[in-house]
């Protein structure tokens, strides 16, 4: 249990040699991947199911520990709030998801909610009173993988989409988001956005594999990749194997196989930043001896730049056309998701620099070629990210891996980054009453 003891006066200097405590995180980390653990060490914990409702429920019971004031808002956000001196004052804001990819890893998103976590209980051991009040969050549906759009709480919260239309969505069964919301009892009441914010910062593994490559420790973030999300639907005819004569079908799978090649040609066009994948696709009626006549298939589509983003998307569209006219089908293809490529507030990025060159931690600057949290609230904070290595560079994948001695080095940037913010310049008086120096 770590309460706050007596409040000591903070000085930024007397703060510089505080230190999160690597083994509780590490701790934290272990206990949390058990819910939704998969036979080969990963996690499965898809949002809004049953196990995000446990991997909820544990996470707010430790941040109602350290004495924070646990909030949830409509989309299902949840904010826990260490009280700073003043208030009024906007809150210094870190976080990140707790839901997973069906295959997905123990670090994803669960690596910044924790390091938030443990930045509290670090704050509370050390009796450390911040100006700001400092917050932890858990964005709903930040993959995107159950409910499109990806992002979904944070985005709600940032304003990029209404509360209505994501509480609309439905996953692949039908169900609605917010039935699904309900369900787990996260439908809070608290309004969704609308907080004063000073600052928010997100602690995340890379992902990729530049960090490892280069034997660095942090990346100060300062940026990410553009994104943009399709859906598309080839329209044959559904016929006998046997009988039909090659020349007379209209298969849908070769449509969608077509697109599958065009699509990485498209992004070998556009390298080394521009990304393209087809990740999921479903054949009807997906039976051995019909030709299949409506496959569906998704496209996500990366680039640093809105222009070559933008220039992909023609590619793209001009690619199903082509394919269509050629194998007489139809081509339903929709944008689903986007957001333009963004850079990180200077000052942010700044705060983390200068705490991971404090440390003295090897580090290099970088754009994150994920998507995150942090890219909405970029919209309505002052926002930057740190990122760790992961084990050769892999993720959204059940073997998913990082050091303990890295995420806890992250941790320890992440949390001077927010004294840099949240500490302010009075300080207080200390246990005895008298007035600090
Ligand atoms: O898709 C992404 O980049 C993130 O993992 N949701
Ligand atoms: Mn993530
Ligand atoms: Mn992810």
């Amino acid at each position: 249990m770590t309460t706050r003891s007596a409040v000591l006066h903070s000085p930024k200097s007397a703060t510089g040699s505080l230190r999160v405590n690597g083994g509780r995180l590490w701790r934290s980390l272990m206990e949390l991947a058990q819910i939704g653990a998969t036979p080969k060490g990963g996690v499965r914990r898809l949002a809004l199911t049953g196990l995000d409702g446990q991997g909820r429920d544990l996470v707010v019971g430790w941040l109602k520990e350290t004495g924070s004031r646990v909030e949830i808002d409509g989309a299902g956000n949840i904010f826990a709030t260490r009280p700073g001196r003043d208030p009024a004052a906007p809150v210094v804001l870190t976080g990140s998801h707790i839901d997973t990819q069906p295959s997905g890893g123990k670090f994803d998103g669960n690596y910044g909610v924790l390091a938030g976590l443990e930045v509290l209980r670090t704050l509370n051991d050390a009796g450390i009173a911040t100006e700001h009040p400092v917050a932890v969050a858990i964005w709903t549906n930040e993959e995107g993988s159950r409910f499109v759009p990806v992002m979904g709480g944070s985005g709600a919260f940032a304003g990029v989409h209404t509360l209505e239309h994501l509480l609309q969505q439905r996953d692949v069964d039908g169900i609605a988001f917010g039935d699904a919301l309900k369900d787990i009892g996260y439908a809070g009441d608290a309004p969704v956005g609308g907080r004063a914010l000073d600052a928010y910062f997100e602690a995340h593994i890379e992902q990729g594999p530049i960090l490892e490559r280069e034997d660095k420790i942090v990346g100060v973030v300062t940026g990410a990749l553009g994104l943009s999300w399709y859906d598309c639907i080839w329209t044959g005819q559904d016929a006998h194997a046997g009988p039909t004569p090659m020349e007379a079908r209209r298969d849908a799978l070769r449509g969608a196989s077509r697109m599958v090649e065009a699509i990485h040609a498209l992004a070998m066009r556009h390298v080394p930043d521009g990304r393209a994948t087809v990740g999921f696709m479903q054949v009807s009626p997906n039976s051995r001896n019909v030709v299949p006549g409506l496959v569906k298939m998704t496209v996500d589509m990366r680039h640093p730049s809105d222009e070559h983003l933008a220039t992909m998307d023609c590619e793209l569209r001009d690619a199903a056309a082509v394919i269509a006219r050629d194998l007489r089908l139809e081509c339903n293809l929709q944008q689903v998701d986007h957001f333009p490529a963004s850079r990180f507030d200077s000052s942010c990025v700044a705060a983390v620099r200068a705490a991971t060159r404090a440390l003295g931690l090897p580090h290099r600057e970088m754009v994150s070629g994920a998507g995150h949290d942090a890219i909405y609230i970029a919209r309505v904070a002052p926002t930057s990210m740190i990122f760790v290595p992961c084990k050769d560079g892999i993720s959204h994948n059940e073997t998913e891996d990082a050091r303990p001695e890295h995420l806890e080095a992250g941790t320890n940037v992440l949390l001077h980054a927010i004294l840099a913010r949240a500490l302010g310049s009075r300080v207080t008086s200390d246990s005895s009453g008298t007035e600090g120096g």
